[in-house]
């Protein structure tokens, strides 16, 4: 297991490299061009900048999270092959660079959806919050200003470019069914087998969060049976999965373990983030420990330990603590003490 850490770049992120370094055991750093609009081609110029201040920093390259997939190759519009070709060459040129796994999502429209970013905990921390009422009596829009407000950092997944036409994108949804969106799936995977069979990069798709649809959306990457759907989709190994236990793990129905255990050798990527659900469905993020949430983290780690997973994990989204002013979900504290509990576990398992 190689330890991670996402990171939005200089200028964009209240976390320093330096800060991330004294984190015992972090190799690499998690990046992408967060300004880029999706469908278009990143610059050399700007990856080679970002893999500079990355290394420079004492960290690898290898994991870009994320490379946002353009909404008309999403709906399958008539214009969808020239961002699949805008797609590759930033594949090609990300390759080049060294890049190893490029994590992407698949959501129609939205990303991460939650009703509440800083949400009061018990112990006197916030963390983000899903409330199941809310979110179906909120509008569109108004769910976009909630995420996007008060943040001086661009808002991954909301970027405003994506949201320009929100109301007439959500209606170009209106007649797609999930079906439909398997097969832009995968009509886009095949397309990059050359350059991902020539770059050796595996792509590695995130799971939605949370996974199930929202104002009316399909929504595909969602539980066991649809992860196997995909991987089938086209089944070769640069095909694969990041494997998101918080974004997955919202639905008590998925388990955890069981889904890791079976698709363990395409999973390049992987994101430890426990949540506690109510028995109403509302889910909250919570810290890293097992007993703190629903999800057995400690599980988790161990059935990535006894497989001898080789790839790439990071602490997902941590808990706002200590006063610490961060971007929704990603302060240093909390991933750093999130990392440090996946390290115990780690240590404990290879010392038994
Ligand atoms: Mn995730």
């Amino acid at each position: 297991m190689k330890m991670t850490f996402r990171w939005y770049g200089e200028n964009n992120d209240s976390v320093k490299l330096s800060y991330i370094k004294q984190i015992p055991g972090v190799e690499g750093i998690v990046w992408a061009l967060h300004d880029m609009p999706a469908g278009e081609v990143w610059p050399i110029e700007r990856i080679e900048a970002e893999k500079k201040t990355i290394e420079a920093a004492g960290f690898n390259i290898d994991v870009v999270e994320s490379v946002n997939v353009h909404e008309s190759i999403k709906l399958g519009r008539n214009d969808r092959d020239k961002y699949i070709e805008n797609y590759i060459e930033t594949l090609r040129r990300l390759g080049k660079a060294g890049v190893k796994v490029v994590c992407y999502n698949f959501m129609p429209v939205f990303d991460w959806v939650r009703t509440e970013l800083f949400h009061p905990l018990e112990d006197g921390s916030t963390a983000l919050h899903y409330d199941k009422e809310t979110m179906e009596s909120i509008t569109p829009r108004a769910l976009v200003e909630l995420v996007t407000k008060d943040s001086k950092y661009t808002v991954a997944g909301w970027e405003i470019e994506r949201l320009k036409e929100l109301d007439n994108v959500i209606n170009e949804y209106k007649e797609m069914t999930q079906e439909d969106l398997f097969n832009n799936l995968q009509y886009f995977l095949k397309a990059l087998g050359p350059v991902c069979k020539e770059s050796g990069i595996k792509m590695a798709i995130h799971p939605d969060d949370p996974p199930w649809s929202i104002f009316g959306l399909p929504r595909i990457v969602t539980n066991k049976e649809n992860l196997g759907k995909i991987l089938e989709l086209v089944d070769e190994p640069y095909n694969g999965l990041t494997l998101c236990t918080g974004s997955l793990g919202a639905n008590p129905s998925n388990d955890m373990v069981d889904i890791i255990k079976t698709y363990m050798n395409r999973i390049y990527f992987t994101h430890i983030r426990n949540v506690r659900i109510d028995a109403k469905g509302n889910f909250t993020e919570v810290s890293h420990r097992t007993q703190d949430g629903s999800i057995n983290i400690t599980g988790v780690v161990k059935a990535y330990f006894d497989a001898g997973y080789k790839y790439y994990i990071r602490p997902d989204h941590g808990r706002h603590i200590w006063d610490e002013q961060c971007r929704p979900g990603y302060g240093l504290y909390d991933r750093a003490l999130g990392i440090m509990y996946i390290n115990g576990i780690i240590d404990c398992l290879k010392k038994q």
